[in-house]
């Protein structure tokens, strides 16, 4: 079955730890990024860790030399279960994370295309090329968009066994019918605002697992 990852943006520290009660019975993964850790501080990683038993990817898009890709990673994956990290920076600042989450058996998930409509600008271009440096150095999952199927569907051709990691559903539009059909078991949908700024974010959680389970 295709997995629920919970993209959690939001910046108060209850706020957050509710929501995790409320929705674990239904997700498999928790995203965190920097709107959550700017609020509090690095630490509610471990929080949420110990409060869901859920696995924990660090949102933090990691772009940068590989010296200084390697203490983020370090810091990061004290707490986390994978790092978020940019390919477009080159294979020696990816190698930098890989080699830090090896020793501490974690994950490595590296951006490709993403889902926004600015990434056709600077991205799309580059993204084949990041799928086959991702799939070179045998990363543990990429980003790519729900918003553009075509796009997934040509990434996933690309990545092969390489988990995907997809944002885009809900509040961005994506058309999860569509990105089922491409999507296979031990992907994942990331899902944010449509469920933690929904009503119940609990019954919204539930209706994505639901629909996965029945692949739509
Ligand atoms: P929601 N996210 C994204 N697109 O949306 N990490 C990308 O290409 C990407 C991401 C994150 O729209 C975004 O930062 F690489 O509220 C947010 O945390 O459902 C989540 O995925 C989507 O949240």
């Amino acid at each position: 079955m295709v997995k629920l990852m919970l993209a959690l943006d939001v910046m108060d520290k209850n706020k957050a730890l509710e929501i995790v009660k409320e929705t674990s019975e239904y997700i498999d993964a928790i995203k965190i990024g920097y709107p959550l850790v700017l609020a509090t501080d690095l630490k509610i990683v471990k929080e949420i860790k110990e409060l869901s038993n859920k696995e924990i990817i660090c949102d933090f898009k990691v772009a940068d030399i590989p010296s200084t890709n390697e203490k983020i990673a370090k810091l990061t994956l004290q707490y986390a279960d994978g790092i978020i990290c940019h390919g477009f920076v080159g294979e020696d600042s990816v190698k930098a994370i890989q080699n830090i989450a090896k020793e501490n058996n974690k994950k490595v998930i590296m951006v490709t295309e993403m889902s926004h409509p600015g990434a056709v600008m600077f991205m799309q271009p580059i993204a084949n090329e990041l799928a086959k440096l991702a799939k070179k150095l045998g990363v543990d999952g990429v980003v790519a968009p729900s918003t553009r199927p075509e796009r997934l569907k040509e990434i996933k051709e690309i990545v092969g066994e390489i988990s995907i990691i997809s944002p885009g559903i809900g509040a961005q539009g994506g058309d999860l019918e569509k990105v089922l059909r491409i999507l296979s078991n031990d992907d994942y949908i990331i899902v944010g605002r449509s469920i933690y700024n929904s009503e119940s974010p609990k019954e919204s959680a539930k209706m994505y697992k639901e629909k996965l389970k029945n692949n739509f």
